[in-house]
């Protein structure tokens, strides 16, 4: 069995064939080192470099994510988190964010309206409860009890693209390649230790009630001190599918590099998945350092932070 159909034998060394092909599979920009600081897409620029300053000043992994997430959500600039997200087809913008710390703690929260960081109520059930996911109304009372104010998240430049977009009504769940954002963000702070945060307003104009991804732990993300962690953009029900997050840390758990780890998972999907439409993007850390990203189509990108340096860069795609 080739490397990217790795078997489940936990602890297997591999071959020096499996060396070989990872090496040649290996992202260019795949490098090692500690702390570490990665994310989807352009905004994740701006994420990191919150999230490294936090690091950078011996302040632990989890609220790096949570405050570099932050950044997005409050950005009314970005149509797929937070303020500013387009909305579900009936107009309401509906959030879905999850957190995880390097214990195995998470917190998360889906189907949430009307508060701007969904990433803090879902890290406030995390620490507050002895749950693990609070939704919709169940979530906003809780967000409310904590101190979370109401408002208004949809603002007129994503009033208006929906108002364009009702005027067809075609409920066609069909994410545009190039047009996505949600944010995904792993970091490994200077002692050592992992955390990672994903949050979103998910698809434009889905269905009222509908839950991506991004806030169910294993899916949208997911992180184990012992080995490293994932996170996931795209088109959620895919990755829903697949529990693409998990995926890639249980592969890095058994030998994989974090490059091959999500070559495998894009590949779980294309295989089973009519995938010319939709495009699914996954990253990746280990405990080293290293990273990995892969996506099915051209076109998706990510921000990394290591050492001094806080760059974006675009991920190897296997739909040629
Ligand atoms: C979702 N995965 O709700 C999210 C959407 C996304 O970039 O990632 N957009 O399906």
């Amino acid at each position: 069995m080739g490397i990217l159909g790795i078997s489940l034998i936990p602890n297997c060394a591999p071959s020096l064939e499996k060396k070989e092909t990872r090496e040649k599979n290996i992202n260019p920009n795949s490098k090692e080192g500690l702390p570490i600081v990665i994310s989807t897409w352009f905004h994740g620029l701006e994420a990191n470099k919150v999230a490294m300053a936090i690091i950078q000043k011996d302040g632990k992994a989890i609220d790096a994510v949570e405050q570099g997430v932050m950044t997005a959500e409050a950005d009314p600039e970005n149509t797929s988190v937070g303020l500013g997200g387009l909305p579900d087809r009936d107009g309401n913008v509906t959030l879905d964010a999850c957190i995880m710390d390097e214990t195995g703690n998470c917190g998360s929260v889906s189907f949430l309206q009307n508060i701007k960081h969904p990433i803090s109520v879902a890290r406030k059930v995390m620490e507050d409860t002895p749950h693990v996911m609070l939704s919709g109304a169940g979530a906003l009372q809780f967000a409310l009890a904590h101190g979370f104010q109401e408002e208004n998240l949809l603002t007129e430049k994503s009033k208006i693209a929906w108002e364009k977009w009702k005027k067809e009504s075609k409920y066609q769940p069909i994410i545009n390649i190039e047009n996505h954002d949600t944010i995904g963000l792993l970091a490994i702070d200077k002692q050592g230790n992992i955390a990672g945060a994903c949050t979103t307003s998910g698809l434009a104009y889905k269905m009222h009630g509908r839950v991506g991804d991004s806030p169910i732990i294993g899916a949208g993300m997911f992180v184990d001190n012992e080995v490293g962690g994932a996170c996931a953009t795209g088109m959620g029900e895919a990755v829903l599918k697949t529990l693409g997050s998990f995926l890639v840390v249980e592969l890095m758990r058994q030998g994989a590099s974090p490059q091959e780890a999500c070559e495998e998972a894009v590949k779980r999907i294309t295989k089973k998945q009519n995938y010319k439409d939709f495009q699914i993007g996954y990253l990746a850390i280990n405990k080293k350092g290293e990273h990995g990203a892969y996506c099915i189509h051209k076109g998706f990108n990510y921000a990394l932070s290591q050492g001094e340096k806080n760059e974006m860069y675009d991920a190897n795609f296997y739909h040629q």
